[in-house]
């Protein structure tokens, strides 16, 4: 409790200080071990400067960003600031070896870049391992004129969804990919804590005081590790005012759904009657029969000022009834139904012509079991995740990242033949293809794909009942992109453009593919690099539903990827 009163003093500190001109903002992120107390254990996790979650962070659109990571922790790690656009900083970008090979253990290094042409809600996570699990926190980018488009909320409150391992996350993900088994979370988090429904958690709260009659800005992050999430509040209503920091038409709804991975801006009214009102959140989850999940509920309280001194003190909250995990025609609703608030600040106009299509698969899948050892994954495999049927490699042990081979010219690393296409067309989603050992197991490759500065790109991603058809939020770095549509089954160009919104569609840095279903997304190469694209489902990523995008330098030095900082971390 004491920890959470200086965690929000320290937020609102923040918040006064964006009023003033900060040209710089400037961190210290020290990566250590902290032992805490959750669930009945006591556990050591890795933190920024001890805190779980992390800080959060708050900069004004056009300040220069630089935070200074020191790595007191035993594993190799970096840091990824998740939908910040990274304009021509691609090496403060993060991900392990796609652009920067990870801090080592006692060494340190030093993200610079300025946040331009955005604001909103986004996040920073540790991007090596899953050590993101408890590396991570809020990014909040405060508009420039001090001005939103909505009237200005009484307080921001940053709200961290997470999900909670009971042991070391990095000794179960490494137990996870040597037995191709799966491991689900033991609890979610609303701000760090678990909530009363667990045991020995009666004080592990999430307390919000809130004061009737005043609106409250939410800043929201689902970080969890590989959950999609529903979050509501008893008796009210919130009003979305931006997904993935870019800013919607307003709507009201009585259920926010984040897929793992995305951010929300949400307005809450304690509009109703003094009392305590619990949130809750509960994941979704989808796949028949249902892969092994969390089916727990973590939950917080929302507490009216000048309700302890009423009469009615013996009112027990209300909680909020959340829908069962496999409940699609509510998360597809919210998924689908928002769209952007056309000219409102950094709005971008979908863009008209296409210079590139993919049609790109993306599903679970196999691996063999090496000989002579024990797995537990589907058919006695390990389980594998792919795009296209490729199955990403990390380049690990190659002495250097993705980029820094482009950069350097250095061969070897990875291939520039990422298809365009599935290599086999059949019935995607048809669940009679659950195990066909044909189709199961994708090879393991490097395959990226290159594209020319500012040409448009449209994705189909497409999911397949391979292994169970499951939630797959895809995730692009370094650039966002529109959602133009979605829907069940296989994409049939004839049927399915005719559903575009081309006007007013979302503007996303990672869509939620329905469930055995598709979803079409439009993007203009605008920031060279190297760009990480993946599933947000820690466990997809690191079975490899992932790879990379090039974008080549444009015509002039400010539209060309400049030379790699000095202290970048070597292999
Ligand atoms: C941090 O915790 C890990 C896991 O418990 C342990 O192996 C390591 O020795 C600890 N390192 C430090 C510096 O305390
Ligand atoms: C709480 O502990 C009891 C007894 O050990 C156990 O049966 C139950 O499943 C636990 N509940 C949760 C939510 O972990
Ligand atoms: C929430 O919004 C719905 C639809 O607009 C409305 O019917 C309902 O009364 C609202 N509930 C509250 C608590 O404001
Ligand atoms: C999940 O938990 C809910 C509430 O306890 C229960 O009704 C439901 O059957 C459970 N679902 C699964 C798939 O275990
Ligand atoms: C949202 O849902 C309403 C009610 O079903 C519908 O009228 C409207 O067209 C939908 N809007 C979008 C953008 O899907
Ligand atoms: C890499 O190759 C390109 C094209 O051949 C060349 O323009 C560039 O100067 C080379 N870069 C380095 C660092 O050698
Ligand atoms: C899988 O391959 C076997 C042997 O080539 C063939 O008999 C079978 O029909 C194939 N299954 C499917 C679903 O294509
Ligand atoms: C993936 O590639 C493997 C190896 O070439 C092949 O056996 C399998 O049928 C392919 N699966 C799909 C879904 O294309
Ligand atoms: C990208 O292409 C568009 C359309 O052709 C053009 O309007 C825009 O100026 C180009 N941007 C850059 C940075 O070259
Ligand atoms: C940490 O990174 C170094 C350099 O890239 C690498 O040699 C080492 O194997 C990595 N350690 C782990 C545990 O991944
Ligand atoms: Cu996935």
């Amino acid at each position: 409790m004491k920890i959470l009163m200086l965690w929000l003093t320290w937020a609102l500190a923040l918040s006064f200080s964006s009023m003033v001109s900060a040209a710089i903002v400037e961190r210290t992120f020290t990566i250590q071990n902290k032992t805490i107390k959750r669930l009945c254990h006591e556990q050591v996790i890795v933190t920024v400067n001890g805190l779980y979650p992390g800080p959060n962070m708050e900069v004004r659109e056009g300040d220069s960003v630089i935070v200074h990571v020191i790595n007191n922790s035993p594993y190799n790690i970096t840091i990824h600031w998740h939908g910040v656009f990274q304009l021509l900083s691609a090496w403060a970008d993060g991900p392990e070896y796609i652009t920067q090979c990870s801090i080592r253990p006692e060494n340190k290094y030093t993200y610079k870049f300025k946040v331009t042409q955005q604001e909103g809600t986004v996040w920073w996570h540790a991007h090596a391992s899953a050590l993101r699990a408890t590396v991570h926190g809020a990014f909040i980018i405060q508009p420039r004129s001090g001005r939103f488009p909505f009237p200005k909320p009484y307080k921001e409150v940053p709200i961290i969804l997470g999900d909670w391992y009971d042991g070391n996350v990095e000794d179960i993900v490494r137990k996870e990919l040597e037995t191709g088994d799966k491991i689900s979370s033991d609890a979610f988090t609303i701000n760090g804590f678990p909530g009363d429904l667990f045991n020995c958690s009666k004080n592990d709260v999430y307390n919000l005081r809130v004061k009737q009659g005043k609106t409250y800005l939410f800043r929201m992050v689902n970080a969890a590790l590989n959950n999609n999430l529903f979050f509501k509040i008893a008796n009210h209503n919130f009003t979305v005012v931006a997904l993935d920091a870019a800013y919607t038409e307003p709507y009201i709804t009585d259920i926010i759904v984040l897929a793992a991975g995305q951010t929300a801006d949400v307005l809450f009214t304690a509009d109703q009657h003094k009392g305590p009102y619990f949130m809750a959140a509960s994941p979704y989850v989808l796949g028949e029969p249902a892969p092994l999940f969390d089916n727990t509920t973590t939950r917080g309280i929302v507490v009216y000022d000048g309700y302890k001194k009423s009469k009615s003190s013996q009112l027990k909250p209300l909680m909020p009834a959340l829908p069962l995990h496999n409940n699609t025609p509510i998360a597809h609703k919210f998924f689908s139904n928002i769209t952007s608030l056309v000219k409102a600040p950094h709005w971008v106009p979908v863009p008209l012509e296409v210079d590139e299509h993919m049609y790109i698969t993306i599903n679970m899948a196999l691996q063999p079991c090496p000989k002579n050892a024990k797995c537990t994954g589907p058919l006695g495999q390990k389980f594998s995740a792919s795009m296209n049927n490729e199955s990403f490699l990390l380049p690990v042990g190659k002495g250097f990242s993705i980029m820094e081979a482009y950069f350097y010219n250095v061969s070897g690393l990875y291939t520039t033949d990422f298809p365009n296409n599935p290599p086999k067309t059949f019935d995607f989603t048809n669940p009679k293809i659950f195990f066909d050992a044909n189709v199961t197991f994708a090879p393991k490759s490097t395959k990226v794909k290159k594209f020319k500065f500012n040409s448009t790109v449209e994705i189909v991603f497409q999911n397949t009942a391979i292994l169970n058809a499951q939630s797959h939020p895809m995730h692009l770095h370094g650039m966002n992109f529109h959602v133009l549509a979605q829907g069940f089954g296989s994409f049939d160009p004839k049927r399915d453009k005719l559903k575009y919104n081309l006007v007013n569609p979302l503007i996303h840095n990672t869509v939620a593919v329905p469930v055995g279903g598709w979803a079409a997304i439009r993007f203009r190469t605008n920031n060279p690099g190297v760009w990480f694209l993946h599933c947000h489902v820690d466990d997809h990523n690191l079975w490899g539903l992932v790879t990379a995008f090039i974008v080549e330098n444009g015509p002039t030095p400010s539209t060309s990827l400049p030379p790699p900082p000095a202290d970048l971390p070597k292999c």
